[in-house]
């Protein structure tokens, strides 16, 4: 985890003031590079408690080619919540109190973050309670789990990219093609957030799967952990499927930034001595990984510093 404090202390020593389409205002740098061994350990922060059972239930999420945000709100994950709930509050059958730019006044005003909190309550239950309401808000557009399970083509089919990808790697181990891209110019802007995590590829050598990800905004202190621990999971789960060992994971960053309310948490977090790395374990064997349930996956020998809270941009 040397690695990604490396990342915090180079952002805050040579990074950019840049202010950003949340308002919230960054310090950044353009093009950063990571590497992590999957043989020393699963990636998972040991600097700051990190909620694996929310990363896990979100890659299956994506994997299932899910886009809705009920499937997460039923497994107590609220991590896309904001997104689904913005598209409520813009709506026309919204008549709660205001909730106009709520994250970023949420983030500067407690009281105000307490209505936001009580409204998302409501948000949730309708979700949960109303078949209706959930398909049309619940649902975040043709995000991730669309475009990897189900890219639609020119001629009305669908791509499975990741199915194709594991038939590849079993059958064409040396390819260089083992692409699977989030990124589709056409339904960018139909997303509640176009792809983060944008494109990534598999590399086969000495019987390891190694995987690589180009991630085109990284928000350094909340999504880049929880991406970290998200590819490397990933990758175990695809080597195992096609019986290889992991490799690497290599992380490439395109606008990788810290918002400037999470300076003193990153701060806080540079204090922090690293500790040694946890391993996953896998305690459910499935047929393929798209039948892989979140309890079938948790991570042993977790032993992190406390959890370091701050507030997510929207
Ligand atoms: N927007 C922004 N500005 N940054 C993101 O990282 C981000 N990530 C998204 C969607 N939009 C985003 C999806 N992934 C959290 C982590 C990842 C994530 C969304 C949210 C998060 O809030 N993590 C907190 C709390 C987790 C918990 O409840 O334990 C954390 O402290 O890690
Ligand atoms: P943007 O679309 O304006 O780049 O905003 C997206 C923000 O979300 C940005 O701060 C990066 C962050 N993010 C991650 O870091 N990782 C993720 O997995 C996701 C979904 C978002």
């Amino acid at each position: 985890m040397e690695q990604y404090l490396q990342l915090c202390r180079h952002i805050l020593e040579t990074g950019t003031k840049k202010e950003d389409r949340t308002g919230t205002g960054t310090y950044s740098v353009f093009g950063y590079q990571m590497r992590f061994d999957l043989d020393k350990g699963f990636p998972l922060m040991t600097t700051k408690k990190t909620a694996f059972r929310l990363i896990v239930s979100e890659l299956l999420w994506f994997l299932k080619g899910d886009t809705n945000v009920k499937t997460l709100i039923e497994e107590r994950n609220p991590i896309w919540d904001e997104w689904a709930f913005e598209k409520w509050v813009k709506s026309e059958v919204y008549h709660g109190p205001d909730m106009t730019d709520f994250g970023r006044r949420a983030a500067v005003d407690e009281e105000f973050k307490q209505v936001v909190d009580e409204q998302m309550i409501i948000f949730r239950e309708k979700i949960l309670s109303d078949e209706t309401f959930a398909l049309t808000y619940g649902d975040l557009g043709p995000i991730y789990g669309r475009q990897w399970r189900s890219w639609p083509t020119t001629d009305g089919k669908t791509i499975d990219q990741l199915q194709k990808v594991i038939h590849q790697i079993k059958n064409s181990p040396d390819s260089r093609r083992h692409i699977v891209t989030g990124w589709n110019p056409e339904f960018v802007d139909d997303m509640a957030l176009p792809p983060c995590h944008t494109l990534f590829q598999f590399y086969v050598a000495d019987g390891k799967l190694s995987c690589q990800l180009y991630q085109r905004s990284a928000d350094v202190f909340l999504g880049v952990p929880f991406n970290i621990a998200s590819y490397a999971l990933l990758t175990h789960l695809i080597a195992k499927e096609c019986g290889l060992e992991p490799g690497e994971f290599v992380h490439t960053l395109g606008d990788a930034h810290i918002y400037s309310n999470h300076v003193e948490q990153v701060k806080e977090q540079l204090q922090r001595e690293p500790r040694k790395l946890p391993t996953l374990v896998i305690t459910e064997e499935k047929d393929s990984i798209f039948d892989l349930q979140t309890e079938d996956i948790k991570v042993e020998g977790y032993d992190p510093h406390p959890k370091i809270k701050a507030p997510i941009a929207v």
